[in-house]
């Protein structure tokens, strides 16, 4: 890379494919450009050749994927005059919206389920000064409000319904396809809204539609300028693999989940707001959605972390957890490139973490023998 090249956020990375102009302020915080890591040692046990990555969007300047919808959804919200923004969540897009808001000088109403909420969540919303609305309800009652505030209140509803977030979340796919050279055979992703893995679906299918012959000067996506004209890139799509928390898994019972429940609580939905696209992406994509247990995404979670050095949230684990078993039932064939996504990071959630750690600190006294000891009877 040339010297003097400074990383500035993905609207000015893909801003030939976005819905901005030439003069719109942007408000960016670096997000995107997230490390897509090939696992060793977890594939190296499985009795099978499988190339498997995860993308870690944990890596992200609020440390979730949320940031690639909110730096598109607030840069128009402010591009349109607006002064405030509302949303409900599970937590990281309030966390999102608390400092994408706070880099833009507006204020950010955050609607959050009281009590299911990450540690790290409700802090990030706290610390960057957003109004922090605790509601004695699940994110499906905060959902069905802001969306009523929003249509009487001078406040710009920044959910995964305004159509600038899955723009911005589509240039994960676009990162992905640069990187590997073409679409993987799978991309696997924990689904609550479904608006992520629709967003992948869209990036994905923007990149098939231009390689090849197929850019022409009547193209009104990328009107010839993009850096896929004259293709080079394979248009061929990944199969679309959501997976839900099973207390929480509308996708699989075919209906609305009205109570849901699960450790994951970043995907703890039941009334998905991006119902109808969802199933038409995995019918499209040839894909499937399935569940995994809490202890399936938990003990994903940990296996990430112990033998990868990857620390995600569990709901994203629950990518990793479903593509194993996925793996391990041939249902991803042998030979198979495989993308999961890591959304959120593993320090979101210190609770979930400490509780099911593999070991408890060994208190000793402060002296060299009593370090020396834990040391040997602890070497492996
Ligand atoms: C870590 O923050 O809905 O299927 O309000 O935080 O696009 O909803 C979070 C969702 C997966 C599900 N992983 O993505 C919110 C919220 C993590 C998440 C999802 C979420 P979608």
């Amino acid at each position: 890379m040339a010297f003097g090249h400074r990383y500035t956020g993905l609207i000015d990375r893909y801003r030939d494919r976005l819905p901005v102009h030439d003069d719109t302020r942007i408000i960016s915080l670096g997000e995107g450009n997230t490390p897509l890591i090939r696992l060793n040692n977890i594939p190296r046990e499985l009795d099978y050749d499988v190339e498997l990555y995860v993308k870690f969007e944990g890596l992200n300047p609020t440390g979730s994927f949320k940031d690639r919808g909110m730096t598109m959804a607030v840069t128009k919200a402010v591009e349109e005059g607006s002064k405030a923004i509302i949303c409900a969540s599970t937590g990281n897009t309030s966390a999102a919206a608390a400092a994408y808001a706070a880099r833009a000088g507006i204020t950010a109403f955050v609607v959050i389920p009281d009590g299911k909420i990450a540690m790290g969540k409700l802090a990030q919303a706290m610390m960057h000064g957003s109004v922090v609305i605790q509601i004695e309800g699940n994110f499906d009652d905060g959902m069905r409000l802001v969306k009523e505030v929003a249509n009487t209140s001078p406040v710009t509803l920044v959910n995964s319904v305004n159509p600038f977030r899955l723009q911005g979340q589509k240039t994960a796919a676009f990162e992905i396809v640069e990187e590997l050279g073409r679409a993987p055979d799978f991309h696997c992703l924990p689904v609550g809204n479904a608006g992520n893995i629709t967003a992948h679906w869209i990036g994905y299918s923007e990149l098939a539609a231009h390689t090849g012959e197929h850019v022409t000067e009547a193209c009104t996506f990328c009107r010839g300028h993009c850096r896929y004209a004259g293709g080079g890139v394979a248009g061929q799509r990944p199969r679309m693999v959501g997976y839900q928390a099973s207390g929480s898994a509308p996708f699989l019972r075919g209906a609305m989940v009205d109570a849901p429940e699960t450790v994951a609580t970043a995907i703890r939905i039941g009334h998905p707001q991006s119902w109808d696209v969802a199933w038409k992406v995995r019918e499209e994509s040839g894909g499937w959605f399935d569940e995994c247990a809490d202890e399936e995404i938990l003990a994903a979670q940990k296996l990430l972390a112990e033998k990868e050095g990857v620390f995600c949230e569990p709901a994203s684990a629950a990518s990793v957890a479903g593509a194993l078993r996925d793996i391990r039932d041939r249902k991803i064939p042998e030979g198979s490139s495989v993308v999961c996504t890591l959304t959120g990071h593993g320090l979101k959630d210190p609770d979930a973490a400490i509780a099911q750690a593999s070991r408890e600190p060994i208190k000793v006294r402060a002296e060299l023998e009593a370090v020396t000891r834990a040391i040997h009877e602890n070497m492996e």
